[in-house]
C-alpha cells in the first residue's frame, strides 16, 4: 500500500464522524419538563418530543456525531430495566445494526442498569442526553477552573453510578458462589480512587476561585456596576459582547461555544462604565451537576446589577428557550435580576412593509420593555445602549458628604463603595461629592448634606 493510500485511509478513519442513532420517548406519568402540558392534546406534546430531538441531533453533530436515525416512543412510564419498551429497543438495534451505528444518544437520563442492559441490546455504546452534554462541556472547557469543574460534574454523575454498579456485582458474586469479599474490595478502592479525586478537584478549585474572587474584588473597586450577558446557547451572547465592546470572543454556531466568562469594559454613551460579561449558554434539562459545578463561573451572573437577556428571535421554540433560562436563572437565585430582554437575530427574520413579524409582535406583548437588535449587523445597538443606561442610572446615586476628619473608617468605606467625584480635606469636616449605589445608602444618611434623589 502506498504512502498516499495509507495517509489518505488514515484521514478518513480520523475525519469519519461517529455514526450516531437517537432515541425520545414520551411518557403519559410525567410530561417533559415535569408541569402538566398546557393543552391536554396529544399533538402538543408530540411537537414537544421533536422539538427535544431537533436539539439532541444539534447537541450530537456538536460533539462530533452525525446523526443517521431517530425513533421514538410513547409510553405509560418509562421501563425498568430498558427506559423504552424491550420491543421497542429491539427493532431500533436491527436499523443501528443496517446501518452501522456507533453510538445511540437517549434524550433522558438513563440509569445504570438501563445504560447496559441497553448496551447489550444495541450492542454498542449508549449514552444519555446528560453524557453528551458533560462530553461536549469537557472538550470545550479552556481555562483551568472551566476543566476542574467539568471533571467535577463528570466523576460526581459516575460515582453513584459505581455504587449502583456495586451493589448489582455483589448479587452476582454471591450467585456463581464468589466470596464477595473480592468484588467488593475493587469497587470500593474504585469508590475511593473517584472520591480521592473529587475531593482533590474540589481543593484545586478553592485555590481558584479565591484568586478569580481577589480579581473580582479588584474590579469592584472601581465601583462600576455589573451587567451580565445570559440567554439560551448559540442565542448570539458573545457575537454581542463583542459588538457592544469590540472584545473578541469566541463566536461559532454550535451549541455551547462558551464556557468560561469574558469580562469587559463597556463606556456608556453618558459616559458610564459598566462591566460586561458574556458566560455560559443555558440548555432545557440542563444537568443538576453541572448548573452546581458551573455555580462559580455563573457568579457573574448573581452579582450583577443588570442582566441582558439574549434571545434568538428566528428561533422556533424560541418561548420555550426563554422559559429554561429562566428556570436557570432562579436555580442560581438570579431569577428576580433586573433583566433587558434583547431580541436577537433580527436580520434573520422575514419583516413585512411596516417591520413586522407575527414571531416578533408576540415576542414584544410577552415583554414589553424588549429590545430587536441584530448582533451582527448593529441594528438596535444604540437602542440597547440607551435602555442599559435608563436602566443602570438608578445604580449611582448622586450624594454630597461632610465627614468629621476622625471617623476615617466611615472615609475608607466611602472610597471602597463609592464613586468619589470631587473631595476636600480642608475645614472641620471632609468635603466629598459621590456616586453610590442605593444600597449603601443608610450607611452615610447621617453625613448628607445633599441628596441627589430628592427634588432640589
Ligand atoms: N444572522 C445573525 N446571526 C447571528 C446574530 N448574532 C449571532 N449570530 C450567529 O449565531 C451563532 C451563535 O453566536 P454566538 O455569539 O456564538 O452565540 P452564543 O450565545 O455566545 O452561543 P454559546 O456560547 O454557544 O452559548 C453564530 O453563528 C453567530 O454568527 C445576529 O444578530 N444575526
Ligand atoms: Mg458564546
Amino acid at each position: 500500500m502506498g504512502y498516499e493510500t495509507l495517509k489518505a485511509l488514515i484521514e478518513t478513519r480520523k475525519t469519519r464522524p461517529e455514526r450516531v442513532f437517537i432515541v425520545g420517548a414520551e411518557f403519559k406519568s410525567r410530561s417533559r419538563t415535569g408541569v402538566p402540558p398546557v393543552t391536554n392534546g396529544q399533538d402538543a406534546r408530540s411537537t414537544n418530543i421533536r422539538d427535544s430531538l431537533a436539539e439532541l441531533v444539534e447537541l450530537a453533530a456538536t460533539a462530533g456525531g452525525e446523526v443517521v436515525g431517530d425513533g421514538f416512543q410513547k409510553l405509560d412510564a418509562p421501563a425498568p430495566a430498558t427506559f423504552i419498551g424491550k420491543g421497542k429497543a429491539e427493532e431500533f438495534a436491527a436499523f443501528c445494526r443496517r446501518n452501522e451505528v456507533d453510538t445511540v444518544i437517549f434524550d433522558d437520563e438513563l440509569s445504570p442498569a438501563q445504560s447496559r442492559t441497553l448496551e447489550e441490546i444495541f450492542n454498542c455504546k449508549v449514552l444519555d442526553r446528560t453524557a453528551l452534554i458533560l462530553d461536549i462541556f469537557a472538550q470545550r472547557a479552556r481555562t483551568r477552573e472551566g476543566k476542574l469543574q467539568i471533571e467535577l460534574a463528570q466523576l460526581q454523575h459516575l460515582l453513584p453510578r459505581l455504587t449502583r454498579f456495586w451493589g448489582h456485582l455483589s448479587r452476582q458474586a454471591g450467585g456463581i458462589g464468589m466470596r464477595g469479599g473480592e468484588g467488593e474490595s475493587q469497587l470500593e478502592s474504585d469508590r475511593r480512587k473517584v472520591q480521592e479525586r473529587i475531593d482533590k478537584i474540589s481543593r484545586d478549585l478553592d485555590t481558584v476561585r479565591r484568586q478569580r474572587a481577589t480579581q473580582r474584588a479588584g474590579r469592584q473597586r472601581n465601583n462600576w456596576p455589573l451587567a451580565s450577558i445570559v440567554g439560551y446557547t448559540n442565542a448570539g451572547k458573545s457575537t454581542l459582547l463583542n459588538a457592544l465592546t469590540g472584545a473578541q470572543a469566541f463566536v461559532k454556531d454550535i451549541l455551547f461555544a462558551t464556557l468560561d466568562p469574558t469580562t469587559r469594559r463597556l463606556r456608556l454613551p453618558t459616559n458610564q462604565n459598566v462591566l460586561l460579561t458574556d458566560t455560559v449558554g443555558f440548555i432545557r434539562k440542563l444537568p443538576h451537576g453541572l448548573v452546581e459545578a458551573f455555580k462559580a463561573t455563573l457568579e457573574e451572573v448573581v452579582q450583577a446589577d443588570l442582566l441582558l437577556h439574549v434571545v434568538d428571535v428566528s428561533h422556533p421554540q424560541v418561548e420555550e428557550q426563554i422559559q429554561a433560562v429562566n428556570v436557570v436563572l432562579a436555580e442560581i437565585g438570579a431569577g428576580e435580576k433586573p433583566t433587558i430582554m434583547v431580541l436577537n437575530k433580527l436580520d434573520r427574520l422575514n419583516l413585512d412593509g411596516t417591520g413586522a413579524n407575527g414571531a416578533l409582535n408576540r415576542l414584544r406583548e410577552n415583554h414589553p420593555h424588549a429590545v430587536a437588535i441584530s448582533a451582527t449587523t448593529g441594528e438596535g445597538i444604540a437602542a440597547l445602549l440607551a435602555e442599559i443606561s435608563t436602566q443602570l442610572r438608578p445604580k449611582r446615586e448622586f450624594l454630597e458628604l461632610r465627614v468629621p476628619h476622625e471617623q476615617s473608617a466611615v472615609i475608607a468605606r466611602l472610597h471602597q463603595v463609592g464613586q468619589i467625584i470631587e473631595s476636600s480635606y480642608r475645614g472641620p469636616k471632609a468635603r466629598f461629592k459621590v456616586r453610590i449605589p442605593p444600597h449603601h445608602h443608610d450607611e452615610f444618611a447621617a453625613f448628607i448634606v445633599r441628596d441627589g434623589r430628592k427634588a432640589p
